[in-house]
């Protein structure tokens, strides 16, 4: 067989699979670290909730994102993940999703990787979403997880900070409603609305 029909015989495999989003849909990609659990814990032992270097990194990788060559609009990052809005013509590689997965991830890692001087990466999942009311729910609904996670955590930390065990924070915390949670902290000196969320708009 020569190579143009090798070529043509091979590819089929490689795209058969293919899936594009349909023009008209809003895309908007999620790219969540990989066991960032274990990296923030026990590799870099960052601080705990949150880590200033590690934000300002997740931030600038975030900016690589929003300048890497597709039409992002917005974005948005909390904890070890990031979210990109796409342009509505965004249409890049024909909208091939497999595109959108490989390259935002391999992004994203290069550049985290990059500003953290040790091996770390990402993954990516494209939402597709039928109308502006499911993008501003989509951004509502990780911005509500950021709070609420934002809110435990430093409910958390901050009693062990105190002296209290793991066990005897969690169960502290079980049951508390958020309002207990936010005066809790309040309490403590800690204004909650001091420390949630990052936001960058193009
Ligand atoms: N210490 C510390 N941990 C952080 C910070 N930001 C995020 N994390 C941790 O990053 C992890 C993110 O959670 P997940 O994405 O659900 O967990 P994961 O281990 O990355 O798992 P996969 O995403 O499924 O691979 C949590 O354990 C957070 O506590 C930070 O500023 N400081
Ligand atoms: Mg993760």
């Amino acid at each position: 067989m020569n190579f143009d029909k090798l070529d043509i015989t091979m590819r089929v495999f490689e795209t058969n699979a293919d899936k594009c989003v349909l023009p008209g849909i809003y895309m908007v990609a999620r790219i969540d670290g990989r066991s960032f659990s274990r990296l923030t814990k026990e590799v870099c032992r960052f601080e705990a909730p949150y880590d200033e270097r590690f934000r300002d990194m997740m931030v600038e990788t975030v900016k690589h994102l929003m300048q890497c060559g597709f039409r992002v609009v917005f974005a948005y990052t909390q904890s070890d993940e990031i979210s990109l809005l796409f342009h509505l013509d965004e249409n890049s590689f024909n909208r091939k999703l497999r595109k959108y997965h490989s390259i935002l991830a391999g992004e994203a890692s290069a550049m985290f990787t990059h500003l953290l001087g040790q091996p770390a990466a990402f993954d990516c999942r494209i939402s597709q979403l039928p109308g502006q009311e499911l993008v501003v729910d989509y951004f509502r609904w990780r911005m509500e997880d950021a709070h609420r996670n934002c809110l435990n955590s430093h409910c958390y930390w901050m009693l062990r900070k105190q002296g209290t065990e793991s066990d005897s924070a969690a169960k502290r915390l079980n049951g508390l409603s958020v309002a207990a949670k936010n005066e809790l902290l309040f309490q403590n000196g800690i204004n909650p609305a001091d420390r949630f969320c990052q936001w960058l708009c193009l």
